[in-house]
């Protein structure tokens, strides 16, 4: 068996040199697509080779397939790392390079697909035994089918998009009286967001904890899980802080949800990294809620715990090179925090592109930052609003918490808004430094539980 000699990065950004970081370590040569817009960017500038597959539009340039696959053809690369976002979980894609004769770092087609029904993915993991959130037995068609699964599983429901993921389309159900309105709604949104209107239903799990385990799977059928990550920090469904372990974890909580995470991966026929998300009650109640298909923005705080660099072994996994470790070897040591810096207004989260002109990184003991940034670039409007990810490891939850207030402190930038200041109440907040919070915590910050008065 061969490493791959070059591979193609389909993204851009920090993710696009995250992945080419890799690539250099591992001795592979690396091309750069890049759209119009992108034309200074850091990941052209680092790449061995780069090919502009079209303007700033992402329909027509990182989502543009027979774009990307000739530049692919034409540059003699081998295989495609398609990073997240854009065309990392779409099975077409996935198919067309295979039959193309490239390597799709990442899961097998069908798998892609499976995971993309969230209605059917629910339906697989509760016959595999895989606890899932009460709920309808797959898709729900009508709003009579809607009403009837409501009144079995009790109010509150909530009703999400088959097709959707990552909580677009979703709507909270709290009444009957509600039910009608808001099933149409959803209908109409996830048909347009998706062009697919299929619905399915939960019980509507109000105070939780939003745990998701990394997994990492050869073409042998050998499954790895490399701990959980806690993203309970989040707004409108933006991840915004992630971290690794959970403060909620035990050692006998891991073993259990990650036992989960490979039988779930077991049931798809899980190839290449992928991550699956839980709920997690209060009370410890764990619940399947969906598997995602790629790499994901927050890796990086399990690769301080755990020591794997999880995308070198996404490519000697997808080269055909079984895992080298078994689960046992697997150890979560210390603690790792991700902060995720947004070109965004840090009151009202609305984007802030323009360029940077005056940039300086932290730096020190166990702090990482993953970005494509760099003094006087500009960031496009045309693309997600993620600069930077500032990473930091500590030997426990108190000192990376220390750390990241530490290296928030040392990020200059200037130019752009950012998520900076938020980040820096986050760390000062004293649910989150007690670790004892749930996925409330953002809106908590931003209205404070008012003392009762007499
Ligand atoms: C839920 C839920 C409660 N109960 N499912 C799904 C996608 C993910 N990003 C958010 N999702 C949720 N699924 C059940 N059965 C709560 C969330 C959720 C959420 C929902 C509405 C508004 C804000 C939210 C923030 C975090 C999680």
């Amino acid at each position: 068996m061969k490493l791959f000699k070059k591979i193609l990065i389909a993204n851009r950004g920090e993710i696009a040199v995250r992945v080419i970081r890799a690539c250099r370590e591992l001795g592979i040569r690396t091309v750069a697509i890049y759209s119009e817009a992108d034309r200074e960017s850091l990941h052209v500038k680092l790449a061995d080779d780069s090919v502009c597959v079209g303007p700033a539009g992402t329909a027509q340039s990182y989502n543009n397939i027979p774009s990307i696959l000739s530049a692919a053809e034409i540059t003699d690369a081998e295989a495609i790392h398609p990073g997240y976002g854009f065309l990392s979980e779409n099975a077409q894609f996935a198919e067309t390079c295979l039959s193309s004769g490239i390597t799709f770092i990442g899961p097998l087609a069908e798998t892609i697909r499976l995971g993309g029904d969230k209605a059917k993915a629910r339906q697989t993991m509760k016959r595999r035994g895989v606890p899932v959130v009460p709920g309808s037995e797959g898709p729900v068609v009508t709003e009579e089918a809607a009403l009837k699964t409501a009144k079995k599983i009790g109010f509150p429901v909530i009703i999400k998009a088959s097709a959707g993921g990552g909580g677009r389309g979703m709507r909270i159900v709290r009444e009957e009286a509600e039910l009608e309105k808001l099933f149409y709604m959803a209908q109409r949104e996830a048909l347009t967001a998706f062009g697919n209107g299929e619905l399915y239903m939960e019980k509507y799990i109000a105070v939780m904890r939003h745990i998701e385990v990394q997994i990492i799977a050869d073409n042998k059928g050998n499954i790895l899980h490399l701990g959980e990550r806690d993203c309970s920090v989040q707004r409108r469904h933006q991840k915004l802080v992630e971290e690794a372990p959970s403060p909620y974890a035990s050692e006998k909580f891991r073993k259990k949800i990650g036992e989960y995470a490979v039988k779930a991966a077991r049931a798809l026929k899980y190839r290449n990294a992928g991550t699956v998300e839980f709920i997690v009650e209060p009370d410890g109640n764990i619940y399947f809620m969906e598997i995602n298909t790629r790499l994901q923005v927050e890796h990086p705080v399990t690769e301080y715990v755990t020591g794997i660099d999880i995308v070198k072994e996404q490519i000697r996994v997808a080269a055909g090179f079984p895992l080298e470790l078994k689960q046992p070897q697997v150890k979560i040591t210390g603690h790792s925090i991700e902060c995720r810096i947004n070109a965004e207004d840090p009151e009202r989260f609305i984007p802030s592109p323009g360029r940077i002109t005056f940039l300086s990184l932290p730096g020190g003991p166990g702090v990482r930052v993953d970005t494509a940034a760099y003094n006087g670039c500009v960031i496009p409007s045309h693309y997600d609003s993620l600069v930077a990810k500032l990473i930091v490891y500590g030997r426990n939850r108190e000192e990376a918490i220390s750390r990241m207030k530490r290296a928030l402190d040392e990020f200059f930038i200037e130019g752009i808004k950012t998520t900076i200041p938020f980040h820096k109440k986050v760390m000062n907040d004293p649910d989150f430094v007690s670790g004892n919070f749930n996925t409330g915590l953002v809106e908590k910050m931003n209205n404070p539980p008012q003392p009762a008065t007499k």
